[in-house]
């Protein structure tokens, strides 16, 4: 295969080789380093997840400038591109340029901006969210494509129609819109327990750009019907976050309970595991070489 030379590459090659990709989420440096442990080839960096992790909602709470000092530490954590969920690009085509240009200096592969208002609310909240106008959301995508400064950094356009019952009809010609403002590919999210509405989506569409899922809620569908379906990539979008609530509520139960570490030690990562996933052996070795030896 074909070796990619930097993350930039690497993430265009990832979302537009034919065979099926996948990106795993992580919200800060720690999962960022899981997920390449992992053998994961790509980073979801999901706004749910990172406004989570720092207590927040999944509505523009963090400030754009906080999600890209989460970003630089995750970059600094992994070596795998990082494809950030973007929102909605944090205003108009001119947050949008900024943006991007920020994230290109920071090496993040690439953004994926979605077809709503800022701020903006998860999809899985409530019914018929407002949706961009399509014409100013192309703004928004060709504002974002004149402004990277690497030339394979990856703009990825979210499609909400389905999300907000708009329809078949609606997330088509939005999806055929965004595609010729410039949108490297193409989420089409969906929140039914069923792929069925994202297989007539993929089929309709017939590969004009690479389409990106998010199987949340149609978890139970064989990945490799999306694989059948000449899917692009699927990502994986919470599932380390919602892991370490699960471990971090029994441990903290435990210990609350016990008044003691007897029951949990033999189950949480020891000292010695963090110390290897932070990179200590690289310090030691460092010190060799630049402290004077005692
Ligand atoms: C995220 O991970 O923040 C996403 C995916 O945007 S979703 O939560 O399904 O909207
Ligand atoms: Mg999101």
């Amino acid at each position: 295969g074909q070796v990619a030379t930097t993350r930039f590459a690497a993430l265009r090659h990832e979302i537009t080789k034919p065979t099926l990709s996948f990106l795993m989420e992580a919200h800060d440096g720690i999962s960022a380093k899981i997920v390449e442990e992992a053998g994961f080839r790509g980073i979801w960096a999901s706004g749910l997840t990172i406004s989570a992790s720092l207590g927040l909602r999944d509505s523009n709470e963090a400030s754009w400038t906080q999600v890209l000092d989460v970003l630089e530490y995750m970059a600094d954590a992994s070596t795998l591109p990082i494809l950030v969920d973007g929102d909605t690009g944090h205003g108009n085509f001119n947050n949008v340029r900024r943006f991007v240009r920020k994230l290109c200096e920071r090496g993040i592969a690439g953004v994926c901006i979605e077809d709503k208002l800022f701020p903006k609310t998860n999809s899985f909240l409530g019914e018929a969210q407002p949706l961009a106008d399509i014409d100013e959301f192309c703004g928004r995508i060709k504002a974002g494509k004149d402004s990277q400064t690497d030339p394979d950094f990856t703009l990825v356009a979210r499609v909400e129609a389905l999300i907000s019952g708009r329809g078949m009809d609606e997330a088509i010609t939005r999806a055929e819109a965004y595609h010729r403002a410039g949108a490297d590919a193409i989420l089409i999210h969906s929140k039914k327990a069923s792929a069925d509405e994202i297989f007539r989506f993929a089929e309709i569409w017939a590969n004009r750009a690479p389409l990106i899922i998010v199987p949340t809620m149609y978890y139970a569908t064989p990945t490799d019907l999306f694989r059948q379906a000449g899917i692009s990539t699927i990502i994986w979008a919470n599932h380390l976050l919602r892991s370490s609530i699960t471990a971090m509520r029994q441990t903290a139960a435990a210990i609350q309970e016990d008044e003691s570490l007897m029951r949990v030690e033999g189950s949480v990562a020891t000292v010695k595991d963090i110390f290897q996933l932070v990179g200590n052996a690289e310090l030691e070795e460092a010190e060799r070489r630049y402290l004077p030896a005692p």
